[in-house]
């Protein structure tokens, strides 16, 4: 009654957030319109909008609001901030929140809207968005309240659009998607360092364990799935200057299903550790956790055990980075989360024992330090460090001491000890304590393998989890950012094939013509690298294999002579004038789809070759600590073929990952960062536009939008707006195909702008459907007015 006679009805607001609890008075003069939003009890009908719980937009509703709009100014009113609950919702707040699905973006080719709609967004908490089927989530930097396990019941079956945008929505979706059609699925999680990856694994991996049916063998498997996470974390995962918790090695998961759906089993694949952290950090980064959990962690009698200190500023190899403490990072509860983690896996006590005793001795190691003697020979100056490792390692004090300056050579069948100089010594000791940490990192993901693994499934479905390092660009990139752009490369190339793939198959099945689409395919980019004896891979091989002068230069050389045409490679010598200026002699540049990338030559070799001198495997495979000797084999030694080089293997390793990704049906979770200094309210365009780039994301929505913006299965359009064609309203019984067709010629939409396909309808341009929208909402007033009237005449 108390509804003033000028007052309309409006659905779209604006509404002052809430943190600012009293409106400003506006500097501009007065508002040139006022709300009013009164509070009304919940009420179901037509005319009111629904509030949600402003942290969650899916949240069940708090109160319900009549909003009415003055044609006189009158001044704001109290401040409330609202979000809308579905995809549809979306539709008419789309203003104020930006569009969920960046398919109804109306300038869809223009980076700046896409940027501006995940801008938006993010200043709204709503840090999810979708191109399609892809998510895009960026990196709130805060804890958001809506990972509870209310949520993620809440999206357990339904419909992937009914629902806010969410990481859940992706796992229901596949998960759904594995058991109704016993396909396997893969999710594809790809970002640069600190973009959100790993926490959006954890948070799809926590989802599958909770949404999956349970019994006590399954829900022991499922902790064990869970439990995996930190002790990788913890051995794998370093500070750096990008992220407090940055994996420094690829992981594939593979989650086994049985046929009723719950999870029996898991393997993982890693790929590549950056081994070259453990002997060398830069300042204000860490070496890989564990070091200082141990360190922190362990109590007097273990420390004594280990004869370790406490400060991590007594090792070379744990205070070069001179940030032992972070604080983001409590070592002391990590390393008892580690301890209770290897338990829940099934480690025995010996290999628990065995794991800290190499750490340890990776620590001390670090500390053996060399001089010259009078020949200028290396000598070891603190034995006693070295006899604290062939403690730890159970191997022979003089064996050890002797490898470490000398190594065996053979010459005419004879062999002879021949000492290290200095700089040779420190080589040997770094290379040791890498391929220590190395290879005891590989035992730890098999042997988690041989806890996770289940034999005895027979059928099985499997949904894999890919989480592996971004495209990087560093000041100064070396061999390891090569392999990782490379490892980009791959994956952008699959990306890019399968979503046309999906596309295609799509449109197949629905009956629809495809219309084909340009894109830019960086095959010739992956080729460049890695193409049989011709890529850059091979011939840096070949230069490592090459006996007498070969070094960092000569490949260098090589590369110019070899793959000096090729579009996307320019070294100093043959850029123009102005390239010349941004490239040293000592480098090579890569035009990589994602950016230009400058790589310093300076040790690729010896990282490619990653050797470590015989006499050092020879010690090691000596040693009584089980794991070590498990992981240097003697067979090894007797071996006379070059070992595969890093370069090689990680080829190899990815194009396995290829065929296995390949053979599931894919999902992804494209993650960006919104700025470098991990603020949670801080939106910097350019490092975004930057990401949006290399993600590919213009070009996903691109092919996305190449067809058709919006489809929508028949039933789910009737719903929504059957009220506006009179056959199809109040009900319909018809086949929903029906319905729509009746529908759709009712309210004139032109032949071009919309396809019917076997059970989905399909709207060429978003502006015809926002048009659909807002005469559907128009019609919902004049139905919540008529209803209202007719209440009132009664
Ligand atoms: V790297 O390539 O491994 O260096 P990631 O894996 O992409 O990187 P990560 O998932 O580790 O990044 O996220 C970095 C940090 O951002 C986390 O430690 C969290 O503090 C923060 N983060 C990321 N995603 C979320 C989120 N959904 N909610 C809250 C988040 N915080
Ligand atoms: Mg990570």
């Amino acid at each position: 009654e108390d509804v003033p006679d000028d007052a309309i009805k409006v659905t779209t607001i604006q509404v002052k957030p809430a943190t600012e609890s009293k409106p400003k008075a506006e500097k501009t003069g007065p508002p040139k319109y006022g709300i009013e939003i009164r509070k009304q009890p919940i009420a179901k009908g037509n005319g009111h909008l629904t509030v949600s719980d402003s942290k969650f937009p899916g949240n069940t509703p708090l109160h319900s609001y009549k909003i009415f709009k003055f044609q006189q100014p009158v001044a704001p009113v109290r401040a409330e901030r609202y979000s809308v609950s579905t995809m549809e919702g979306a539709l008419t707040a789309r203003d104020r929140v930006g569009v969920q699905d960046f398919v109804l973006l109306e300038e869809y080719k223009s980076e700046n809207a896409f940027i501006f709609n995940l801008k938006k967004r993010f200043k709204e908490k709503l840090i999810y968005t979708y191109i399609g089927s892809v998510l895009v989530s960026v990196n709130p930097y805060q804890q958001l309240s809506f990972y509870t396990q209310y949520h993620m019941e809440k999206y357990q079956g339904v419909n992937f659009y009914e629902m806010p945008p969410h990481v859940y929505a992706i796992a229901d979706n596949v998960y759904r998607s594995m058991r109704n059609e016993s396909c396997d699925q893969c999710i594809l999680i790809s970002g640069e360092s600190g973009a959100g990856k790993t926490e959006a694994s954890k948070y799809i991996l926590q989802y599958l364990s909770v949404c999956s049916t349970s019994n006590e063998q399954v829900g022991h498997i499922k902790s064990q799935l869970l439990q995996s996470n930190p002790v990788l974390e913890a051995f794998g995962n370093a500070k750096t200057h990008r992220n407090d918790n940055s994996s420094r090695f690829g992981k594939y998961m593979d989650i086994q299903f049985d046929y009723k759906g719950a999870p029996v089993g898991g393997h993982i694949l890693n790929y590549l550790l950056e081994k070259s952290r453990v002997v060398h950090q830069a300042s204000g980064e860490r070496n890989f956790h564990i070091f200082y959990q141990l360190m922190e962690g362990s109590d007097e009698k273990m420390l004594r055990k280990l004869c370790l200190e406490k400060t991590p500023d007594t090792y070379f190899y744990t205070n070069q980075g001179k940030c032992a403490k972070v604080r983001s990072i409590n070592d002391r509860k990590d390393f008892i989360a580690v301890q209770k983690a290897l338990k829940v896996l099934e480690f025995s006590e010996q290999q628990i024992d065995n794991l800290f005793e190499i750490v340890a001795s990776v620590l001390h190691l670090g500390n053996v330090n060399f001089s010259a003697n009078d020949e200028g020979n290396a000598v070891v100056q603190n034995d006693h460090v070295v006899q604290k490792v062939s403690i730890l390692l159970g191997c022979d004090l003089d064996q050890l001491l002797q490898a470490l300056t000398h190594r065996t050579i053979e010459a005419n069948k004879e062999k002879m000890q021949s000492p290290l100089a200095v700089d040779q010594a420190v080589y040997a000791r770094d290379a040791l304590a890498k391929a220590v940490y190395g290879r005891m990192f590989n035992w730890l993901v098999e042997s988690l393998n041989g806890s996770l693994t289940n034999k005895d499934v027979k059928r099985r479905s499997l949904i894999g989890l890919l989480d592996i390092y971004g495209f990087e660009i560093f000041k100064s990139n070396s061999f390891e950012q090569f392999c990782i752009n490379f490892c980009n490369e791959k994956l952008q190339q699959l990306f890019i094939q399968l979503t046309l793939k999906q596309e295609q198959e799509e449109y197949r099945s629905e009956g629809i013509e495809w219309e084909p689409v340009e894109y830019f395919n960086n095959k010739v980019i992956c080729d460049l690298v890695e193409e049989r004896h011709k890529g850059i891979i091979d011939i840096l091989d070949e230069e490592c294999l090459r006996p007498g002068d070969a070094s960092d230069k000569t490949f260098l050389k090589k590369l110019e002579e070899t793959v000096g045409e090729h579009k996307h490679f320019v070294t100093h010598a043959l850029g123009d004038a102005k390239m010349r200026k941004t490239i040293g002699y000592e480098e090579f540049r890569l035009i990589h789809y994602a950016g230009e990338v400058t790589y310093s030559i300076e040790g690729f070799l010896d990282k490619n070759n990653d050797l470590l001198f015989r006499d050092l495997k020879e010690t090691m495979s000596k040693a009584t600590n089980e794991i070590i000797k498990s992981v240097f084999p003697t067979s090894e030694l007797a071996r006379l073929k070059r070992p595969e080089t890093v370069g090689s293997q990680f080829r190899t390793s990815l194009n396995k990952l290829m065929d296995i990704l390949m053979s599931k049906e894919p999902s992804y979770v494209r993650c960006i960062k919104p700025n470098d200094a991990k603020m949670s309210d801080r939106f910097d365009d350019n490092l975004v536009r930057h990401q949006v780039k290399y993600l590919g994301l213009m070009e996903n929505l691109r092919v996305r939008r190449a067809g058709f913006a919006y489809r929508r299965t028949y039933d789910v359009f009737l719903k929504r707006y059957k009220s506006l064609c009179p056959k199809t309203w109040p009900r319909w019984d018809g086949p929903a195909k029906e319905g729509v067709a009746l529908l759709c010629k009712h309210i004139d939409y032109a032949d071009g702008d919309y396809r019917l396909g076997k059970t989905k309808i399909f709207i060429r341009f978003p502006k015809t459907l926002f048009a659909t929208e807002d005469a559907f909402q128009i019609r919902k007033h004049e139905l919540a007015t008529q209803i209202q009237a007719s209440f009132r005449g009664w």
